[in-house]
């Protein structure tokens, strides 16, 4: 694994850092806003005094921390595969370039000592699980690893409630940031309660420092909602998504091709609009990362 020298030094000096994946550039959004967000969550990082790390296999290589060439070529080239635990191997074993979703991100991250990772929405269980088993690797990777997540709740395509459930089954404390409810992505309040209302990044670091203190593995789910201005009415973005949903059953799409291909059909349907809602989601999210992130660091110096 290569984690590039300003991340590693960060880590070394305790410096904040966040952790950035990569299948939300190559299989979430289309070029060139993807590259432009790419950027973007990079930049909303730094803006709060944190060091961004995207994170990729290049070439068979996991890097921590993209250079800007590789960037660009995680959100141009045709050849990157989708990485979930599974996957990775075959990406490093056989050579392969390939984006990490949230579950090889939060693999490759803790790796390297990182302690907060930004994403914009997490996966979960599918609709209709019950019959698919369709439940992304994301949920028992948060299981299993010491790590502070940021999303906007879950993804609205999944169905929330069984998520829940099986995120309680994993351990996972689940936060929002000044909300009432989950955040269910593209609107703003699933209505879904979550464990603990936090009004500040340091109330968030606290309980983070907390679960340490106590050998709990898992991850921290800091559900943090999109920005008001950018938000879909549920109203709105519901029938786009109940359409989105059909198409891909008419089309027989199933297994990793399922969320690529429903996020892309409702940026389709929506006239463009839902894209807009998962940037500016998404850098929101980088942003309160990079917030925990400090005020990690922070405690931990007080402590010391
Ligand atoms: N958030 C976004 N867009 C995305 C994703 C998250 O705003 O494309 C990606 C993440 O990488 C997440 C993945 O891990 O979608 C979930 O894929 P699946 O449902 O196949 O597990
Ligand atoms: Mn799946």
């Amino acid at each position: 694994m290569r984690v590039s020298k300003e991340v590693a030094e960060a880590i070394v000096r305790r410096k904040p850092v966040v952790a950035l994946e990569s299948t939300i550039i190559a299989h979430g959004m289309p070029y060139p806003r993807n590259l432009e967000t790419a950027k973007a969550l990079e930049s909303a990082v730094r803006e709060e005094g944190a060091v961004p790390a995207t994170i990729a296999v290049v070439d068979g290589e996991p890097v921590v921390g993209l250079s800007e060439d590789e960037l660009l070529a995680i959100a141009t080239r045709k050849d990157v595969m989708k990485l979930s635990r599974r996957d990775l191997p075959i990406a490093v074993g056989l050579g392969k370039w390939g984006a990490t979703t949230v579950s090889a991100t939060i693999i490759l991250a803790a790796k390297a000592g990182i302690e907060v990772f930004a994403t914009g929405g997490i996966g979960g269980v599918h609709r209709g699980a019950e019959d698919t088993f369709d439940i992304s690797r994301d949920l028992p990777e948060l299981g299993e690893n010491d790590i502070t997540v940021v999303s906007s709740g879950v993804k609205a395509i999944l169905d929330l409630p069984k998520t829940l459930e099986v995120l309680e089954t994993e351990g996972v404390t689940v936060l929002s940031y000044q909300a009432p409810h989950l955040a269910d992505f593209y609107s703003q309040d699933s209505g879904l309660p979550v464990d603990y209302v936090a009004r500040t990044p340091e109330e968030i670091a606290r309980i983070v420092l907390a679960r340490r203190g106590l050998s709990i593995k898992g991850a921290i789910l800091v559900s943090n909602p999109c920005p008001p201005e950018l938000a879909l009415p549920r109203e709105k973005i519901d029938p786009v998504i109940e359409q989105a949903l059909e198409e891909a059953e008419k089309e027989g799409i199933h297994g990793k091709a399922s969320t690529p291909y429903l996020l892309a059909k409702i940026v389709e349907l929506s006239g463009g609009e839902s894209l807009e809602a998962n940037v500016a989601l998404a850098v929101n999210n980088a942003r309160l990362g990079a917030k925990i992130a400090v005020a990690l660091s922070m405690l931990k110096e007080e402590g010391e």
